[in-house]
């Protein structure tokens, strides 16, 4: 296991700069970032999961305690607000004693509701951060999330310092542990139920520590793109298996895809065409290259396919012209990964937040930014053979140029994706996943 304690005291360090920097741009003293409150469900006393609010994780890997604060102005040392209730139901925390804990003056709060004593008493300058409003406002707060520091957290945000790329490389190890484990589950011909609990097992990942409900689709179900469903019985027989499932090291996120097809036959080539495709993509990244030109790329890849395979008789390029491999590839190429899995600042011009939006014939890309060195990205390009976007396609005048003969040989397969994992670097390209061997 990678020791954190150097390069987290770095990471603190670009924290606190960038902290200064948003509170100068509005004119502020301080940063309240409070970590959210346990929700309850309507009319039960349970709760729902807990899920940190991410400016809070941040700072810090703890992500699985509400009523927690913190107090930065980038200056001082910052002080962390620690709750940690006397509770004879549920499991205390114990009280901080890690890598990270040097870094904070720490007060440990017994009650919620007692925090205001700890927060400074004039609030006329500071800033809440934090998803409960109304908490904010009862404890005096006139600034809550304002904007500007807000778009310049986010922003800055897609340069990943030293601490958090080892982070998501631990992420990468274990999703990439549990993506082997659920292939050979796979090709044991288990359901996608007990194939997903393999590759919770293995990855050492309950449901509440994935950073996304896991895609474990066999057959016809891998078209769909966000299937989350898990079919509890078998299918008769597994033909082919697509699973889009990641895992979380310290709040940072990983999300890998891999497809595969039990024989070794017209299906199975078409995944290794893709995959040439993700491997092509991923050496594409580079500092200066804009991402939306990454995701044209893909469209001229999956395009080049159609026309191989015959599945369109169309030379490459009039496929992607006439917009055909939109049909079978209807999603973005990829996206910034970090504290979240589609992580924030993708679709902004600059730190004030000016918008970049997608191209109109696009809408789906989620990140418009020209690549940088310390940006760290997805590419997850696909292809997908959907009945209702196919559907829709058989009624445009294009239909005549598709070969539908071999779009039905091809349909009881669902879909392909292959999804890595990739830093760029100012030299070079890191993609965490195949470096952990995962083909
Ligand atoms: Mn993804």
């Amino acid at each position: 296991m990678t020791d954190h304690t150097a390069t987290y005291q770095a990471h603190i360090e670009e924290l606190q700069s960038r902290t200064r920097e948003a509170l100068q741009r509005e004119g502020l003293d301080g940063l309240v970032i409070h970590s959210g409150q346990g929700k309850r469900l309507f009319l039960d006393d349970n709760h729902y999961p807990f899920k940190v609010n991410p400016q809070f994780k941040a700072w810090l890997p703890v992500v699985d305690n509400p009523n927690c604060w913190l107090v930065v102005n980038g200056v001082d040392k910052p002080k962390l607000i620690f709750y940690r209730p006397v509770d004879f139901w549920h499991k205390v925390p114990p009280e901080p004693n890690d890598f990270w804990t040097d870094c904070f003056d720490i007060v440990l709060l017994k009650q919620a509701d007692a925090v205001e004593k700890h927060l400074p008493y004039d609030k006329k300058r500071l800033a809440y951060i934090g998803e409960y409003i109304e908490v904010a406002r009862a404890l005096g707060f006139e600034n809550v999330n304002p904007d500007r520091v807000l778009h310049y957290l986010h922003y800055q945000r897609a340069y990943k310092t030293d601490y958090e790329l080892d982070c998501l490389r631990e992420a990468n190890k274990l999703a990439v542990a549990g993506h082997r484990a659920a292939a050979e589950a796979f090709r044991n011909g288990d359901s996608e139920f007990d194939i997903n609990l393999a590759y919770a097992k293995a990855a050492r990942q309950g449901d509440n520590d994935v950073p996304y409900t896991s895609i474990v689709a066999l057959n016809e179900h891998a078209s769909i793109l966000h299937y989350m469903q898990c079919d509890k019985v078998a299918p008769e027989q597994n033909r082919s298996f697509l699973i889009d499932a990641g895992a979380t090291y310290h709040g940072y996120a990983a999300d890998i895809t891999r497809t595969y097809a039990m024989e070794d036959n017209h299906f199975a080539e078409l995944i290794r065409a893709v995959d040439k495709v993700t491997v092509t993509l991923g050496e594409a990244l580079k500092p200066g290259v804009a991402y939306t030109d990454i995701h044209i790329l893909a469209h001229d890849g999956i395009a080049q396919i159609l026309h191989d395979t015959g599945i369109v008789n169309l030379p490459a390029q009039e496929i992607v012209e006439q917009g055909i491999t939109r049909t079978f590839f209807p999603h973005g190429i990829g996206h910034f990964l970090g504290l979240q899995v589609h992580d924030v600042g993708g679709l902004v011009n600059d730190d004030r937040g000016t918008p970049k939006p997608a191209p109109e014939d696009h809408p789906f890309l989620r990140c418009t930014r020209v690549v940088e060195p310390r940006q760290v990205f997805t590419i997850e390009p696909g292809l997908y053979f959907i009945d209702s976007l196919l559907a829709d396609l058989k009624a445009t005048p294009a239909s005549k140029y598709i070969n539908w003969e071999t779009v039905d040989k091809y349909r009881p397969y669902g879909g392909i994706r292959i999804e890595d994992d990739i830093i760029v670097h100012r030299d070079r390209n890191e993609n965490m996943t195949r470096d952990l061997g995962l083909e």
